[in-house]
């Protein structure tokens, strides 16, 4: 139906905000936004060897106010947009493995642990083992991910997946003082590069 069709525009748009901004030579600021103009005039022939779920570029540019809803319905707010000089930019908040988006202007550094009430990361119990050998690490994005509250009642929370049966909180205070830079997204996703991309056993709350 018609929330199926946003949904997966809002997937498309994910994917092209986060990771494919050079593969389509979009113009992307550091701080991730790019011209609206410029998505919409995406090339289809760019797109010919990547499968794209369920639309093509040329839907959104006939149906660019369905770009709007998908950015406005998005279940985890994971777009924003910013008018400058009379043009239209979007960005996503986060989720980037795109090396271009610099942490320092897509995010806003926490100063204290007082500014959030909890961190903690969600993940799979097969993953468990690995990490508590060799820590959090970022993969293919940039930042590991955290939330800033818990799913209560298996509602939808930005900076972890619904179907997480892992929680790993971190020790905030600890991190801070010790030169591990965290940041918050519009969004409310707390994210860190870590140190080299690792946030380390040493830095997870013990409870
Ligand atoms: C795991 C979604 C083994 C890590 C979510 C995670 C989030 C390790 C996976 C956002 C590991 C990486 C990010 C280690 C980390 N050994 N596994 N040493 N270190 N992992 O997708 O946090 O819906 O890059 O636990 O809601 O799952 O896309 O990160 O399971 O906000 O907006 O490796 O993506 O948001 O996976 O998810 P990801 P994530 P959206």
């Amino acid at each position: 139906g018609g929330k199926d069709k946003i949904d997966a525009l809002g997937r498309l748009l994910t994917r092209i905000l986060r990771h494919m901004a050079s593969e389509l030579n979009l113009n992307m600021r550091s701080d991730g936004y790019v011209k609206v103009n410029d998505l919409l005039k995406l090339n289809l022939k760019t797109f010919a060897n990547i499968p794209l779920r369920s639309h093509t570029i040329d839907e959104i540019r006939e149906e660019d106010v369905k770009l709007f809803q998908a950015v406005r319905k998005d279940n985890k707010q994971r777009f924003s947009l910013l008018e400058e000089n009379g043009e239209l930019l979007i960005r996503a908040n986060q989720g980037h493995t795109i090396t271009e988006v610099e942490s320092e202007r897509l995010l806003k550094a926490i100063l204290s642990a007082d500014e959030i009430p909890v961190c903690v990361h969600g993940t799979y119990r097969k993953n468990l083992e690995s990490i508590l050998e060799s820590g959090l690490k970022r993969m293919k994005r940039l930042h590991v991910h955290f939330s800033c509250g818990l799913p209560m009642d298996g509602e939808v929370i930005s900076g972890m997946r619904r179907d997480v049966n892992v929680l790993i909180f971190l020790d905030v205070r600890k991190a801070l003082e010790e030169g591990m830079k965290l940041y918050i997204s519009d969004n409310k996703v707390i994210l860190t590069e870590g140190f080299d991309g690792i946030v380390p056993v040493k830095y997870f709350e013990k409870i």
